[in-house]
């Protein structure tokens, strides 16, 4: 029987699918277990799915690597966000004495298990019972002041360890907890020894929903938490959306940091309305806060390139949406971006300011097709995608909405999509094309060595 080939997934379809993959994995627990707290689960999963797959510094493989980031579920009502996490991550379980690495922490079946007897995915995360977990919690108030403890231990560690240059010890501690755990005694007296003491690498995450197990709050629970906090001494931010770049702008200026250097592109300032244009909206949000804020636009990234590997290796063709097949444009590698990104923000500055990056030299489809053919040692040519095409091949990839790509794209070859000074100002990129398409290669042929081995 012939199998249906996958339909390749979107960024967002993929975050949508990961957060609702975590809700129904804990609501199938709850449910066979017959007890446990569903609703918790169903409303963090987004939160913790972007802490866990954009924030948190943790590598599933070594889950006690020292400088990792702690992250502590204080309402541990919600373990099966843990267990989800864990299974889902393929976290490895290390041994009682927390040296050796072994099978995966959690396991399926511990979750078809949910709070049985011997299962890894118990009721409330226990600390050493399941590896991946950092703190014992479940009795409210316990986690949030145990988070406080690991932000001491760091800041002591830091202090006796780090040397300028060698941060040995730099971890964040993010925490989440609920109204329970804000009620409870113990974390008002951990909370305001952290304000006292001005800890930092402590994010605690308050999940303000008004409900806890008996309803509504409203009746028992009065205080302005945030208000409370800030007389500790915490830097609060509230009621922060993720989602809408003028109130990450707003949160931005109120931790007021000391400059910016926001990542925008090649394009924000184009004439039309194409897929770039929220990064320029993005620019406006931000220029609106008075900070010192550098914008980075880079433009094309090569690593883009990516998406023609399958074909220049299977076929010797490049589709090129970017025409004529001999017009330069302003490209760079991604490794560029990240290293003047990071010379940028030691520098000191005033006000706004624009800085274009590109490479040394422009980059014509035609030269990512010699690219890759050198980097595969056959002959590879680049095949023009004609304009009445993209919108059926964009929607074949997944895409529900290609009008702003397209665009873009025709902003690029019309030329109003450019940089002002034609890449006369700013710092030039040190990766040529033949360097990053032969990076993109070198991965894709140590990727299919590993599945082959796999096999
Ligand atoms: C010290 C303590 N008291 C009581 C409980 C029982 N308990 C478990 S969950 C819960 C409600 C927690 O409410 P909230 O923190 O608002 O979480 P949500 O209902 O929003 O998930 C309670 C009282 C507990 N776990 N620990």
């Amino acid at each position: 029987m012939q199998q249906a080939k996958p339909k390749s997934l979107t960024g967002a379809e993929l975050d949508e699918l990961a957060i609702n993959t975590i809700r129904t994995l804990s609501i199938d627990a709850v449910q066979q277990a017959n007890s446990g707290h569903p609703g918790t689960p169903m409303a963090l999963a987004p939160l913790v799915y972007v802490i866990w797959n954009e924030v948190l510094n943790f590598d599933p493989q070594d889950p006690i690597w020292p400088n990792r980031d702690r992250f502590v579920l204080s309402n541990g009502h919600a373990s099966m966000l843990l267990w989800s996490l864990l299974y889902l991550t393929g976290t490895r379980a290390v041994n009682a004495q927390y040296e050796q690495l072994g099978a995966p922490a959690v396991t399926l079946d511990d979750i078809k298990h949910f709070r049985q007897l011997g299962s890894k995915a118990p009721g409330h995360p226990e600390y050493h019972l399941t590896s991946g977990v950092e703190a014992t919690t479940g009795p409210l108030g316990q986690g949030i002041s145990m988070s406080v403890g690991m932000a001491i231990a760091r800041k002591w560690l830091a202090s006796r360890y780090n040397k300028p240059g060698f941060d040995v010890f730099d971890y964040n501690i993010y925490a989440i907890c609920g109204d329970g755990c804000l009620m409870e005694g113990v974390s008002h007296e951990a909370c305001s020894f952290a304000g006292t003491l001005g800890l930092g690498k402590l994010i605690v995450f308050y999940d303000d929903n008004g409900i806890s197990i008996d309803g509504k709050v409203v009746g028992w629970f009065g205080d302005d938490t945030a208000e409370r906090f800030e007389a500790y001494g915490w830097h609060v931010l509230r009621h922060v959306d993720g989602q809408s770049s003028d109130a990450v702008a707003a949160a931005l200026a109120a931790a007021r940091p000391g400059k910016v250097v926001c990542l925008s592109t090649i394009g924000a300032d184009a004439p039309h309305e194409n897929l770039l244009t929220p990064r320029g909206l993005m620019e406006l949000s931000l220029e609106k806060t008075g900070l010192p804020v550098t914008f980075l636009r880079p433009g094309w990234f090569m690593e883009n390139a990516e998406w023609d590997m399958a074909s220049a290796r299977e076929r010797g063709i490049i589709t090129s949406y970017l025409q004529p097949l001999d017009r330069p444009i302003a490209m760079i590698s991604i490794h560029d971006v990240g290293r003047i990104a990071a010379d940028l923000l030691r520098e000191e500055w005033s006000g706004k300011r624009i800085v274009e990056l590109e490479a040394a030299e422009r980059t014509t489809p035609n030269a990512i097709a010699a690219a890759f053919a050198k980097a595969l040692g056959k002959p590879v040519r680049a095949q023009i995608a004609p304009r009445g095409e993209w919108e059926q091949a964009f929607r074949a990839q997944g895409m529900r909405n290609p009008t702003p790509r397209m665009q873009m794209i025709d902003g690029f070859n019309e030329g109003w999509i450019d940089f002002k000074t034609q890449g006369a100002s700013g710092p030039k990129g040190r990766v040529t094309i033949d360097e990053a398409v032969a990076a993109l290669v070198a991965v894709e042929e140590k990727r299919q060595v590993e599945t082959g081995r796999a096999r």
